[in-house]
């Protein structure tokens, strides 16, 4: 075997080399063998000697050795450095061989399996990295033999198991030095168990990196005794204990991270003693009680971060006094009182603040206009709390600021036309607060991407100042009082994606280039209005357009055949308008249409429909009451809504995490004649309401199979003949309406199946015999049935022999069962407005998401 390595050597290298032992020529050429790519030997030492194997005739192999006796060539192997060559072999017990390794570094490569026992053996190991590899199984109790061990760096591998308690013995007189582990890192694996109190013995312990685990608490206090560590990061485990004061006797801390466990209880002042700390992260815990003000100790504090937790009371004027903060991170608290104007002093020193994260909090009182004095300011983000007060004009002096977040607060007055200079500005969001005044003249905000003031109650012409912002994305402004005409300038933010300015006061014609900015708008709401004059009928081929609502304008006209270009629109809402057309067939080949409400304009006619198999093919909503249409209801018609035949389990709905704000698509009810506007709500909703028309004929047995219904409405027709028995299958449908009808016969007694039924109205129809008993329609009142003079039995006077309370079938009703995560409440009245003639509803939700 030694013969073999010689001559392998010479042949490449003209050195002649011989090996101390068999064993540890061995194990260096088994290993070898099992390399499959290029690999390093190396050392601190000069000595370098390159060959190719020759199983593996491309692969190159570099070995550096130290070679102690020079003189005799014996290689007496002490550094053996391996890492970085994408070695994707294991790691041989004949390892153990190697006695005088002084240090192995294994570190990023493809290394797997366990790490073998043998290592234990390697006495003379100073250091041990297999730092970023796939080893896995447990971390060898025998490492507690390696005396003279100094650093031990096992991170990002899938070890597992518990923290050997072993470790605790690497602290030893060597030669009368004590040789003491100073770095131990472990991160990323997948180490449980607790973590061992003997680690308190290792008291030269510069850094302890335990982060991305899977340790449970607690952390032992013992920590408090590894005096010299530098560096505590036990972040991402699952440590859930309080955080001990006597990690405040650890002075030499520069990094301080717990985050992302389950600390709880307060955070304790001893903390104010780490004088050293550069970076202090407790966040995502469950961590409570007051900031403490001692934390203003920490002077070289760069950044504080708190949040996601459960702290409450003031933040600190004394924060102001860490002249070296660079970022202040206290959102998502329970934090109350005012917003301290000493954050302001944070510039007089360093002037280095640049990100104050508040949010999500109850702040309240004024923003201060100190914080104008910030300069370096990127990231000013306050919004949900409380504050009041104008926004100081001050904040238009932070000409660095990226992200101005200050919506869902009490803000009032006018936005300062300051702040229309902030040419850095991407994100504005103003939002939900209670802005009143005209709004700036000129914004010149050259870098927005993200305008969001939805529901204040801005005036003016902010519109016309939009036109030149060409790289906004999201403009979302509903909710005001915006009011004059849309500028066509609008039509050059080629970038638009979502333009939202429902519910403002806009007159005027919808400019034509709104069709235009379909190539790349995707969500065009311009609903509840004043606008008035013909829809576009520029829908451009490739639209991107998937919501396209209208409701409640004056717009007149026909609907345009444009929208056929609209191949990815889900959601059409045209509702409360004037528009005077006949039906639009040709609606039913958009192949992502989910939502369709033409309700209360002047639509006309008999609803025609082609005979393919492609229409309709997602509806799910569809809205044509209070029009015009004629004639009979045609079953091709209810034949294509496939998607109403199937139940479909919910989903949960995408939402922005960070920042919570989406444009979501709203539902409009009216109920006893207040209009309602309800959000964030039912996105499974199937419903048709074709009620207040003057459609004639039967009702065709085949909407019987569109089993997903919640509602159905076909009130206020003309329509005869009986209740067909096959609504019996409606087994979802929680609101049905046949009021106002010529229907004839009985209900038929199959309806006691309707166990979702809440609200029946059979008002005004000339039904006649027993109403069905049992189940939820003990629950319904004399005037579902109004007017039905041959109606008798419970609730009505008229008997119908076994009458009244059945308690039997009481007993099994069990009321409906909803699949969504939707309010429940709601859904009632929304049943109940049904019945009344309820607006429309929508149901696709569109995230935006903020990416920093
Ligand atoms: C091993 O070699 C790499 C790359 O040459 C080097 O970065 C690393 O510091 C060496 N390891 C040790 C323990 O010296
Ligand atoms: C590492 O080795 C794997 C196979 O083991 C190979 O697919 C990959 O390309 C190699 N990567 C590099 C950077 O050489
Ligand atoms: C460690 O991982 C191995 C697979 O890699 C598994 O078989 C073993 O059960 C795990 N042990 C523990 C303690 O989780
Ligand atoms: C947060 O703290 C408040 C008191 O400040 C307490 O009532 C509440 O239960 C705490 N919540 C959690 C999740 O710990
Ligand atoms: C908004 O401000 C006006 C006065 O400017 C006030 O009358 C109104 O109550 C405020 N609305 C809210 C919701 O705070
Ligand atoms: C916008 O910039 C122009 C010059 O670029 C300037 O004249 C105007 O005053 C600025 N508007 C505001 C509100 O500062
Ligand atoms: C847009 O920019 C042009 C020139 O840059 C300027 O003349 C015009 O007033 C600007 N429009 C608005 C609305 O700011
Ligand atoms: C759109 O931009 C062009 C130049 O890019 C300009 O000439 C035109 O006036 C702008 N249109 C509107 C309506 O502002
Ligand atoms: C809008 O598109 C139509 C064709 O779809 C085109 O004729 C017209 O010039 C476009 N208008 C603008 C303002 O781009
Ligand atoms: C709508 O606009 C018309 C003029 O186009 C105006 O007469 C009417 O008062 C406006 N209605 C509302 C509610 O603003
Ligand atoms: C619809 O338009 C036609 C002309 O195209 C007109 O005769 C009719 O009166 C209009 N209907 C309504 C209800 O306005
Ligand atoms: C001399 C010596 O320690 N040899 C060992 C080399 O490694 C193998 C595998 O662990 C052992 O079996 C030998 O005893």
């Amino acid at each position: 075997m030694v013969s073999k390595i010689f001559s392998l050597l010479q042949f490449f290298t003209h050195f002649t080399i011989t090996f101390a032992s068999t064993e540890e020529a061995t194990a260096l050429l088994k290993w070898k063998s099992t390399l499959k790519n290029q690999i390093y030997f190396s050392s601190s030492l000069s000595f370098t000697i390159t060959f190719a194997s020759t199983e593996e005739a491309t692969a190159l192999l570099k070995w550096k050795a130290n070679f102690k006796n020079q003189n005799n060539f014996v290689p007496f192997l002490e550094y053996l450095n391996l890492s970085m060559n994408n070695l994707s072999s294991t790691i041989p017990p004949e390892i153990g061989n190697l006695t005088n390794l002084v240090y192995l570094d294994l570190k990023i490569n493809q290394i797997s399996g366990t790490i073998p026992s043998q290592i234990g053996s390697l006495v003379k190991l100073q250091i041990l990295c297999t730092f970023d590899n796939h080893l896995n199984g447990p971390i060898p109790g025998e490492i507690g033999y390696l005396r003279s061990l100094t650093k031990l760096s096992l991170g990002r591998n899938f070890l597992n198991g518990s923290i050997p308690a072993s470790l605790g013995n690497l602290n030893n007189f060597v030669l009368g030095i004590l040789i003491n582990l100073n770095y131990l890192e472990l991160y990323n694996n997948q180490l449980s168990g607790p973590i061992p109190s003997v680690l308190g013995n290792l008291k030269n312990l510069n850094e302890l990196v335990l982060l991305n685990n899977n340790l449970p608490g607690p952390i032992l206090s013992v920590l408090g005794n590894l005096i010299n560590l530098n560096y505590l990061e036990l972040y991402n485990n699952q440590l859930s204990v309080p955080i001990p004061s006597v990690l405040g006797n650890l002075k030499n801390l520069n990094e301080l991270v717990l985050l992302n466990n389950n600390l709880y209880g307060p955070i304790p002042n001893m903390l104010g003693n780490l004088i050293n700390l550069n970076y202090l992260g407790l966040n995502n815990n469950q961590l409570s009680g007051p900031i403490p003000s001692v934390l203003e100790n920490l002077k070289n504090l760069n950044e504080l971060v708190l949040f996601n937790n459960n702290l409450s009371g003031p933040i600190p004027s004394e924060l102001g006094n860490l002249k070296n903060l660079n970022g202040l991170l206290l959102h998502n608290n329970q934090l109350s009182g005012p917003l301290p104007s000493e954050l302001g002093n944070l510039k007089n020193l360093n002037d280095i603040l640049n990100h104050l994260l508040l949010h999500y909090n109850q702040l309240s009182g004024p923003i201060s206009s100190e914080l104008g004095n910030l300069k370096n300011f990127n990231h000013l983000e306050l919004f949900d709390n409380q504050l009041s007060g104008p926004i100081p004009s001050e904040l238009g002096n932070l000409k660095n600021l990226n992200d101005l977040l200050l919506s869902n607060n009490q803000l009032i007055g006018s936005i300062p036309s300051s702040i229309g200079n902030l040419r850095n500005l991407q994100y504005l969001f103003l939002g939900d607060n209670n802005l009143t005044e005209e709004s700036p003249s000129s914004f010149n905000l050259t870098s927005l991407k993200f305008l969001h003031l939805l529901r204040n109650n801005l005036k003016g012409k902010i519109l016309q100042c939009l036109g030149n912002i060409s790289g906004l994305q999201y403009v979302m402004m509903s909710h005001n009082n915006l009011n004059g005409e849309l500028p066509s300038s609008i039509c050059n933010l080629t970038s638009l994606q979502v333009l939202d300015l429902g519910r403002n006061n806009l007159i005027g014609a919808i400019p034509q280039c709104f069709g235009n900015m379909s190539g790349h708008l995707e969500v065009l709401d311009m609903q509840h209005n004043n606008l008035s004059g013909t829809l576009p009928t520029t829908f451009c081929i490739g639209s991107a357009l998937g919501s396209f609502n209208l409701h409640g304008n004056k717009l007149e006209g026909k609907i345009p055949r444009s929208l056929e270009n609209c191949k990815r629109v889900e959601v059409l809402d045209l509702g409360d308008n004037l528009l005077n057309d006949t039906f639009p067939v040709w609606l039913g080949t958009l192949p992502e249409l989910r939502v369709l409400s033409l309700r209360l304009n002047k639509l006309h006619g008999p609803i025609r429909t082609l005979g393919s198999e492609r229409m309709y093919p997602v509806l799910r909503l569809l809205d044509l009451s209070s029009n015009a249409f004629t004639g009979n209801l045609p079953t091709i018609f209810f034949q294509h809504f496939r998607a109403m035949r199937k139940i479909y389990p919910s989903k949960k709905r995408r939402s922005d995490e960070r920042y919570g704000y989406y444009y979501e698509n709203s539902i409009a009810v009216v109920t006893k004649g207040l209009e309602l506007e309800v959000v964030r709500i039912l996105c499974l909703y199937t419903t048709i309401d074709l009620s207040n028309n003057k459609f004639e004929g039967h009702i065709p047995s085949i909407i019987g199979g569109l089993i997903a219904l919640r509602a159905l409405n076909l009130s206020h027709n003309g329509l005869g003949g009986h209740i067909p028995r096959s609504l019996e299958s409606l087994s979802s449908v929680g609101s049905l309406d046949l009021s106002g009808n010529h229907l004839v016969g009985e209900i038929p007694a199959q309806f006691i199946s309707l166990t979702a039924l809440e609200a029946l109205s059979l008002y005004y129809i000339h039904l006649k015999g027993c109403i069905p008993q049992g189940n939820q329609f003990h629950t319904f009142e004399n005037n579902s049935y109004e007017g039905n003079d041959g109606l008798r039995g419970f609730p009505l006077s008229k008997g119908c022999g076994n009458d009244g309370h059945d308690s039997a079938s009481e007993e099994t009703y069990t009321g409906s069962e909803l699949d969504e995560e939707s309010n429940y409440e709601f859904l009632n009245d929304f049943w109940k407005a049904t019945l009344l003639g309820y607006g429309t509803g929508l149901c696709i939700v569109l995230s935006i998401i903020y990416i920093s």
